[in-house]
Formats: C-alpha cells, sequence, structure tokens
C-alpha cells in the first residue's frame, strides 16, 4: 500500500543546519529551530558543541585559499554552535532559500539572514549547499547513531510521499 512509500528517498532527503557562535551568542537558537519545524522539516539530529579546528577545515576545505579563511576559522571557534539535521522533501534547496544568501547584504527580509544579520562574517547560520555537500557535512558531524529516523504524526499531512 502508500505506507511503503515514506521512504522514498526524495522524502528522506537530509541537510545539515547549523546554527553559528554568532547565532548562540545572540539566542537565535529557538527561533532558528522554529522556522524549520513549522516549515514542515523533521529534525532528525542536533547537538550543542565547541568545534575543533581539525573539524572546520574539513568542513570548510574548499575555502582554505581565501584570505577570510584564518578569520573564518576564529570566529567558527569563538564559541559553542548548535547543529542539526533535518530531513523533507527538497529539504536541501529549500533550506537554503529560508537561509538567504551568504551575504546579509544581499538577503531578502524573511530569509535567517535577512532577518538576523548585516554582515557575512556573521551571518547566523550553516545550511549545505547541495544534495553532495549534505551528505558530506552529515557524515562529518554526526554518528551514524546520532540521527534518528522516527515517525512524525502529521507526515500524511505534510507530503504524499
Ligand atoms: P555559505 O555559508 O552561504 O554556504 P560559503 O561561500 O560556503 O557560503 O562561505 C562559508 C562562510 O564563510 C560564510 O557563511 C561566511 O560565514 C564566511 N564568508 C564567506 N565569504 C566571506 C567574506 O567575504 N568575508 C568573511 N567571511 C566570509
Amino acid at each position: 500500500g502508500q505506507r511503503g512509500k515514506s521512504s522514498l528517498p526524495h522524502a528522506r532527503e537530509r541537510t545539515l543546519i547549523a546554527v553559528k557562535p554568532d547565532g548562540v551568542q545572540r539566542r537565535l537558537i529557538g527561533q532558528i529551530i522554529q522556522r524549520f519545524e513549522q516549515r514542515g522539516f523533521k529534525l532528525v539530529g542536533m547537538k550543542m558543541l565547541q568545534v575543533s579546528e581539525d573539524l572546520l577545515s574539513q568542513h570548510y576545505s574548499e575555502l582554505r585559499a581565501k584570505p577570510f579563511y584564518p578569520s573564518l576559522l576564529y570566529y567558527m571557534t569563538s564559541g559553542p554552535v548548535v547543529v542539526m539535521v533535518w530531513e523533507g522533501h527538497n529539504v536541501v534547496q529549500t533550506s537554503r532559500t529560508m537561509v538567504g544568501t551568504t551575504n546579509p547584504t544581499e538577503a531578502q527580509p524573511g530569509t535567517v539572514r535577512g532577518d538576523f544579520s548585516t554582515h557575512v562574517s556573521r551571518n547566523v547560520v550553516h545550511a549545505s549547499d547541495s544534495l553532495e555537500g549534505a551528505k558530506r557535512e552529515i557524515q562529518l558531524w554526526f554518528q551514524g547513531q546520532e540521527l534518528l529516523n522516527w515517525d512524525c504524526c502529521d507526515q500524511k499531512s505534510i507530503s504524499e510521499v
């Protein structure tokens, strides 16, 4: 019957969202979680941690040559971050839209960055930018057993898959 369809890959798409140290300092964790919950995504993993330089250098390996890389490392290790995995239909792309452009100067009001930030060096939140990136980042930040497969009681009202 229809029940088996809940395991279709696109309904199970996952992405990594992190509240960066500035977001934690500014007490924005709750508001950011609320946006993903109310959109209809499912939280399948979450933790607060002080990030190591080693993990960050892997997370931002593509940015190593950038002039802002040292200050990015300093900022991201300046305090705790809250890292989460969210699941749902098209969650990678939809999350990027919800988070807004990298540079808050261009971010639309209504997006996290457009509502809560003004400068690219303190843009509050991270969201994976592709399916492959999400897969890589989730494996980097989480152990398999830290991610939960659970059924949301309202799933059938949120998506037909
Ligand atoms: P993204 O976070 O929107 O995916 P990336 O280009 O992957 O954007 O950059 C990663 C992070 O590096 C940004 O979110 C921001 O915190 C920081 N960053 C990017 N460009 C600059 C810059 O020009 N100055 C300072 N920090 C930057």
